[in-house]
């Protein structure tokens, strides 16, 4: 299993294949270190390409290389 796929379902704390906001403030919080509730908005946003305000692992996939792969 690869990096990517372990953190998208370390924090899809439900299991449902998307991450959705709550988990994403968490998400942020904990990898990011800023103050979740804004900037998960920003996220979403920003990620969100299919607009179901949910990220799902490609979207995440996105994220990651844009925040979390230097
Ligand atoms: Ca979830
Ligand atoms: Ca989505």
């Amino acid at each position: 299993m690869d990096k990517l796929e372990e953190l998208f379902e370390f924090f899809d704390k439900n299991s449902d294949g998307y991450i959705s906001k709550m988990e994403l403030i968490e998400l942020v919080e904990v990898l990011l270190n800023e103050k979740g509730l804004g900037k998960s908005s920003h996220i979403l946003k920003e990620f969100d390409f299919n607009h179901d305000s949910k990220i799902d692992f490609d979207e995440f996939t996105a994220f990651a290389k844009m925040h979390l792969i230097k």
